[in-house]
């Protein structure tokens, strides 16, 4: 095992990484901007290196930087948490070239699946399901048309470089196709600096369901079952749950399968996600996989038993995987709301500020994984989640009667944030009976908010 690593993240991440470097008798070493000097992972961290100014472009997206810290604090490896340079396959080149170990996938299977045309192409050539669309990147607006008439509208035009929701169009008709065609590449040449775009039957209100995964250096891989993450808002998740309403075993084995064989088919490494979509008819496609370690793997890890971030130490310090699939077990439900420091009433306004007085929920089955402390200050340069709160209960009414409960002890003054949002979904009668797709929160928000204000007799 590793003797010391360095951990190229802040906030909640940096302090999850540096509590399972702890109980394997790792030692730490932190990198800050000037604007997280007071940040708790500072505190936790047996050393800390300030990296730069307080913008991300400054400090945390500095390779030089970080890897000149890491030189001089003599780390054996880099832990990237997500985020930042997570996903950047320059910089796990770097670390490779630079003999420090990149706690993650190798650069070439990051590159794989950062492509998402190359990434749909090798899965699909693996035997994974994708969904209905072009073969390769759509060169000309003829050849848009020609597809597009082949699947049948509607249609969504995604860019190849991009992935989390970015840079997509959908088109009902021939015509809005040629305009989402053009602004889908103009904008993906100006934000990815790739013009290249593709296209897929457009799957109206799909789950977002998505499996995560551990392969070892010696070709084992196994799934952890799936996570529910359908509940989001502009393509930020707000809720994530395990095991998914929406699956039956069936179609988790099956799912779990296609999940392996598409990490298969880039000789994947450490841990990752596959995110499918699940159709109204049960039908699921491989839209995309994340080469790092995600925000909501607590969820999988209560129903699991498995510490993730302790495998990605493990499987980087080259161990083989101490189970294989038949011994890992799911066992209750586990549901995760995402706090922000975000005004959820006024179109999610960041609520950066002075927490005056903070009280974390506590008890049986609840966990808080978070950097915050009553005093700390959340700076405005970064993301405005500032917390999660994971709740495990033996079955899923269990584990929202936990949430429900845990929420209303949540106490944060100071800043606003999504704890009333969540409150309100953990009420909605079709949620309680897993009934919700991606565009759930949009519309809970539209009937909390009437658009007649005359009308309302409530207050929020
Ligand atoms: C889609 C889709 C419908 N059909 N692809 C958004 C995030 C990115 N990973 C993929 N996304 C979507 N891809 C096809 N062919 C709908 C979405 C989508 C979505 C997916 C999951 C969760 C929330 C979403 C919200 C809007 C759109």
């Amino acid at each position: 095992m590793f003797d010391k690593i360095l951990i190229a993240n802040r906030g909640e991440i940096a302090v999850r990484v540096i509590r399972a470097c702890k109980e394997l008798g790792i030692r730490t070493v932190a990198v800050y901007s000037k604007a997280d000097a007071g940040s708790l992972h500072v505190q936790l961290a047996d050393e800390a290196i300030c990296i730069g100014e307080p913008p991300s472009k400054e400090s945390y997206l500095k390779i030089d930087r970080i890897i000149s810290a890491a030189e001089v604090a003599d780390v054996e490896a880099i832990h990237p948490g997500y985020g930042f340079l997570s996903e950047n396959a320059h910089f796990a080149e770097v670390c490779e070239n630079c003999n420090i170990k990149f706690i993650g996938p190798t650069s070439a299977a990051i590159r794989a699946m950062g492509d998402k045309v190359l990434a749909r192409e090798t899965v699909r050539k693996a035997g994974v399901p994708v969904v209905p669309g072009s073969d390769g990147p759509v060169d000309t607006e003829e050849n848009a048309l020609k597809i597009a008439r082949k699947i049948g509208y509607p249609v969504i035009v995604k860019a190849a470089g991009g992935g989390g929701g970015r840079g997509m169009r959908v088109a009902h008709n021939d015509p809005s196709l040629v305009k989402g065609y053009h602004t889908a590449r103009t904008e993906a040449e100006r934000a990815f600096g790739n013009a290249a775009v593709y296209i897929e039957k457009f799957i109206e209100n799909p789950r977002h369901i998505e499996f995560q995964i551990l392969a070892d250096r010696k070709g084992h891989v196994v799934h952890l079952g799936e996570r529910d993450c359908s509940l989001q808002r502009r393509h930020q998740k707000l809720v994530e749950e395990s095991p998914s309403p929406a699956l039956t075993g069936d179609l988790r084995k099956k799912m779990g399968k296609a999940a392996i064989r598409a990490a298969e088919s880039v000789e994947y490494v450490n841990a990752g996600t596959v995110e499918f979509l699940l159709d109204e008819q049960g039908n699921f496609y491989f839209i995309e996989m994340n080469t790092r370690v995600q925000v909501e793997h607590p969820v999988t890890e209560e129903v699991t038993g498995i510490d993730i971030v302790k495998e990605q130490l493990r499987i980087a310090a080259g161990e083989e995987l101490g189970f294989g699939q038949r011994d890992i077990q799911f066992q209750g439900a586990a549901i995760e709301c995402r706090i922000n420091a975000e005004d959820p009433f006024n179109d999610f306004r960041p609520s950066p500020g002075c927490i005056e007085f903070m009280h974390v929920p506590g008890g049986h089955g609840v966990r808080v994984d978070t950097h915050m402390y009553g005093g700390y200050t959340i700076p405005p340069h970064y993301d405005s989640m500032i917390g999660k709160l994971i709740c495990y209960g033996r079955d899923r009414r269990v584990a929202l009667e936990r949430m429900t409960r845990a929420l209303d002890e949540f106490i944060l003054r100071g800043v606003k944030t999504t704890i009333p949002l969540h409150q309100l979904i953990l009420k909605d009668p079709n949620f309680r009976r897993g009934r919700y797709s991606t565009n759930f929160v949009e519309r809970l928000l539209t009937a909390s908010q009437p658009s007649v204000p005359t009308n309302s007799t409530e207050k929020n």
